[in-house]
């Protein structure tokens, strides 16, 4: 554990920590300590989790004793996450924020350092070969000491198979396809437009469970490492409750602060709805149960005593990789609708193959009404994706022959189905207009024109389930759309 320096404490990379390292330790002890609290203490485990989702039906750890908080306290507290919306960065730091400071106020009641901070997950880490793994930490039966060890108390995997794998190994099967970082850390944070990318950060919105096109940083890593660590985190309500979830989402926010390093060209929206005092409040409980209500501006620093974080780490991947492009590569033009699907598409565990017809002269004018020299960019929609059910993951492939659906130079992406069922609910805080997508999938056309199997009138598209165990029907996408700008 690192100390803190002026009271700003220092979030380290959990694979950089020694086996139980006292960071650990203290998560683990704290963690205990928190899952005996009753779920109406704001400061328990249940209720922390609560927060960010909860459906008393899916509740895992549900008794009949539990006496909740009333209706309107819930409606106000619980059930808040920000999702498909350009307030999921700023609310869930807040809601790290604040767990953070509860976490710590029971490491410090049992003993324990008040420089502690939350470690945090970095997947995407190319220089270490372990990085997709689940450090044993959080599958150990017990601490070094031989107490119950609250950090593997968590259901995981997505198979009965890979979770067997993964509690003896660490590997989940967690593959780069969840973790590839692609262009995310090159685009604005948003755009606001219809049939485009939402961005770094997510589209425009206003407060909101789901519902919106989910962000670029949302989909991938952070919708896939959800869905491929599935079990509780595989879900909204019970999310929260698995001890990995706050060091998965500690990483996403870290990546936010790497983007806003790469250059002045990254810059957060100046829009006074999301970032000025009088914009969407986010209400929370702090360590002493008191009610605290912040708003996005004020966490764009978290070296401020109401965050008092840094990350050991936020150095550039692209630059060590020797690709510092500087370019923002979302284009400014009109987006003109050039193709869609005819009818709704059902996903399921086997490829599913669909085709857009597309309109070659509305390519044309879309090009025509592009700024001099403005490259055209050719964006993949799938709109109102809806179902119930387990998430899973699909990879989606363009022009991909029968023989072999899954080859590399057709990728275009993948799809985390990480909030479907809760988007899909009618009843429910969370929408009914189910998840949608935008792929920019201007590299692999191009790919595809050099090779000569790009067709001006038709596009195929094919989603390939990543786990194929799955059963029951899958997703149904409500429409493939192309969209050129
Ligand atoms: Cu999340």
């Amino acid at each position: 554990m690192k100390p803190a320096v002026n009271g700003v404490r220092v979030r380290e990379d959990v694979w950089k920590l020694a086996t139980w390292d006292d960071t650990l330790l203290w998560y683990a002890r704290a963690v205990a300590r928190m899952r005996q609290l009753p779920i109406r203490n704001s400061a328990s485990w249940r209720y922390q989790a609560a927060i960010h989702a909860y459906l008393r039906n899916q509740d895992p750890l549900a008794a009949a004793t539990d006496s909740l908080p009333s209706l309107s306290h819930r409606r106000r507290f619980w059930n808040q996450c920000q999702h498909g919306s350009w307030y999921f960065l700023p609310w869930h730091r807040l809601y790290l924020g604040f767990f953070e400071q509860i976490v710590r106020s029971h490491v410090v009641a049992l003993g324990g350092p008040d420089h502690w901070a939350l470690p945090y997950w970095n997947y995407s880490d190319e220089g270490n070969p372990q990085a997709k793994l689940v450090r044993r930490e959080f599958r150990d039966a017990s601490l070094p000491d031989g107490s119950p060890n609250s950090l593997a108390d968590a259901k995981r995997g997505q198979t009965p198979s890979l979770s067997q794998q993964g509690r003896q190994t660490g590997d989940f099967g967690i593959d780069s396809s969840d973790t590839d970082l692609g262009c995310l850390l090159t685009v604005p944070f948003r755009t606001g437009r219809f049939g485009v990318p939402s961005g770094f950060g997510g589209p425009r919105t206003g407060f909101q469970h789901s519902g919106g096109v989910i962000g670029d940083l949302e989909r991938v890593p952070h919708g896939s490492i959800h869905v491929a660590v599935s079990g509780w985190m595989g879900a909204f309500e019970t999310a929260g409750l698995d001890p990995l979830f706050w060091l998965h989402h500690a990483n996403i926010d870290r990546l936010w602060e790497v983007w806003l390093g790469r250059g002045s060209q990254f810059q957060n929206p100046t829009d006074p709805s999301w970032g000025a005092p009088s914009g969407t409040d986010f209400d929370f409980h702090d360590a002493t149960g008191a009610i605290a209500t912040h708003t996005a501006d004020e966490v764009i620093d978290t070296t401020t005593p109401l965050l008092s974080y840094r990350y050991e780490d936020i150095s550039d991947p692209l630059a060590t990789a020797g690709l510092a492009e500087e370019e923002i590569i979302m284009g400014t033009g009109p987006a003109t609708l050039v193709g869609a699907s005819e009818e709704t598409v059902r996903l399921s565990s086997s490829p599913t193959t669909a085709n857009v017809q597309i309109d070659p002269t509305a390519i044309t004018e879309n090009l025509a009404a592009l700024a001099e020299g403005e490259p055209q960019r050719i964006y993949l929609n799938m709109e109102n994706i809806v179902g119930a059910g387990k998430a899973s993951s699909y990879k989606v492939f363009v022009n991909a022959p029968a023989d072999d659906p899954e080859g590399a130079s057709h990728y275009a992406g993948l799809l985390p189905m990480f909030g479907l069922a809760e988007a899909s609910r009618r009843d429910d805080p969370h929408g009914g207009s189910g998840l949608t997508y935008v792929l920019d999938i201007t590299d692999a056309v191009n790919r595809l024109k050099q090779r000569n199997e790009w067709n001006e009138e038709n596009l195929k598209v094919t989603f390939v389930p990543k786990q194929r165990e799955q059963d029951g029907e899958g997703p149904q996408v409500g429409r493939i759309s192309l969209y050129y700008r």
